[in-house]
């Protein structure tokens, strides 16, 4: 057991600390301009799941793991029995369902906010096959994003698609379970290009809020304008009560889906931060799903997503060491430089040691990433999924 109090605090902290992985984050993706296929990634619900594992089994971290329906369901509900017992033979579980209705060609203007009723219809139908397969595989949430939106002006009545968005998200809430959650989720841009009708976090909460009690806001990372306060929206949302989630992942400009921290760590440590002061004065535990939303043109997918885990630990275990109480004095008193200072020296705290105690305490690799290069599991899909990810066409759409 560790010695320090600091210890004791960052062991605690680790203990209750997970992140959610993506499946989507270990198949070939891509930008709009093309992807650049990977001898050893995914082609199937099976092997994502199987690489997730590799992700949790060296980092103990991510014991969950986010499914889109379209891509991990081949047989939608008729699937679930079997990503569920799949999860299961890889030592994970099936955490949040991602619905996905931006793809389909009826979806060209838009699927929620869609002008022609038959296509809300089809598009509400397929969410709520999506919190049906969540019944099934015990997942609390159904996390809800929109691609709907117009490109130029004048082309789309932005408040009735509100309202029919209000009408949809209204009856899906209808049928979660009273375990269930839904999550929405906001972004400025991207795919439209002149309005997004769940654009900003006052839209998602608003709506959120219309839809019942089981609705909760989600907050992706790389869906702010560069220069918006993400922390602030935070703690906006905290203290309504109203943030389901994040879905992690840094930019250097848009929607990038990098890999947490690599471009600002400090703003990870400021949100996880904002988050231990809130529990820390509350007293409560903040009911939150972190969850990565990453995926790469160029790296190794499970050593990427290695490396994001092991990031997010210490962005987290680093913001656990603020010490609050000399915080909250030091902002009474406007005493600046002493209140920013509780930040940066937390900040500054090399916490790797530590981590590599508390992985050892648990019987983990003290280096996830080196435990995996060696455990010789890239070698053997390479070779496995080689031929396949060969002939698989590197798409431009
Ligand atoms: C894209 C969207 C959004 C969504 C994710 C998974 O921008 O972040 O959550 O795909 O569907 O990144
Ligand atoms: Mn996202
Ligand atoms: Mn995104």
């Amino acid at each position: 057991m560790p010695g320090t109090s600091q210890q004791e605090t960052l062991w605690k902290k680790l203990n209750e600390f997970q992140i959610e992985i993506p499946s989507w984050g270990f198949a070939n993706t891509g930008t709009r301009f093309g992807k650049f296929i990977q001898p050893a990634a995914a082609t199937t619900a099976e092997e994502k799941l199987s690489d997730a594992g590799q992700v949790h089994k060296f980092t103990g971290c991510c014991p969950t793991v986010a499914v889109h329906v379209l891509w991990d369901f081949p047989q939608g509900l008729a699937s679930t029995a079997q990503v569920k017992s799949l999860a299961d033979k890889y030592g994970v579980r099936v955490g949040s369902i991602n619905p996905n209705v931006f793809q389909d060609q009826e979806y060209k203007y838009g699927s929620l906010g869609n002008p022609d009723p038959q296509i809300r219809k089809n598009a509400l139908q397929h969410i709520l096959d999506c919190v049906e397969i969540g019944k099934q595989t015990g997942s609390r949430d159904v996390s809800l994003w929109f691609g709907d939106g117009s490109n130029y002006p004048g082309t789309a009545n932005i408040r009735h698609r509100r309202q029919w968005f209000e009408e949809g998200l209204k009856e899906t809430h209808a049928h979660l379970s009273p375990q269930q959650r839904m999550l929405v989720e906001y972004k400025p841009f991207e795919p439209a290009f002149y309005h997004t009708d769940i654009a900003d976090w006052g839209m998602a909460l608003l709506l959120a809020r219309a839809a019942g009690p089981r609705a909760r806001v989600l907050v992706d990372t790389g869906h702010h304008y560069q220069a918006q306060n993400i922390e602030q929206i935070v703690t906006w949302l905290l203290s309504e009560n109203i943030l389901g989630g994040f879905h992690f992942n840094d930019r250097r400009y848009a929607d990038d889906d990098l890999t947490i921290a690599s471009i600002d760590p400090y703003q990870v440590f400021r949100i996880f931060h904002e988050i231990a002061y809130f529990e820390w004065e509350t007293g409560a535990r903040a009911d939150i799903a972190y969850m990565i939303d990453q995926s790469h043109n160029l790296k190794g997918k499970i050593e990427e997503m290695i490396q994001t885990a092991v990031t997010a630990q210490e962005m987290y275990a680093k913001a656990a060491l603020v010490d609050h109480a000399a915080l909250a004095r030091h902002q009474e008193k406007c005493e600046l430089i002493d209140a920013e200072e509780c930040l940066k020296q937390a900040f500054a705290t090399d916490v790797r040691p530590m981590l590599r105690e508390w992985r050892r305490s648990k019987g983990l690799a003290e280096d996830p990433l080196a435990a995996f290069r060696q455990s010789g599991y890239l070698e053997r899909i390479a070779r496995e999924r080689g031929e396949k990810n060969k002939s698989a066409v590197a798409s431009y759409a």
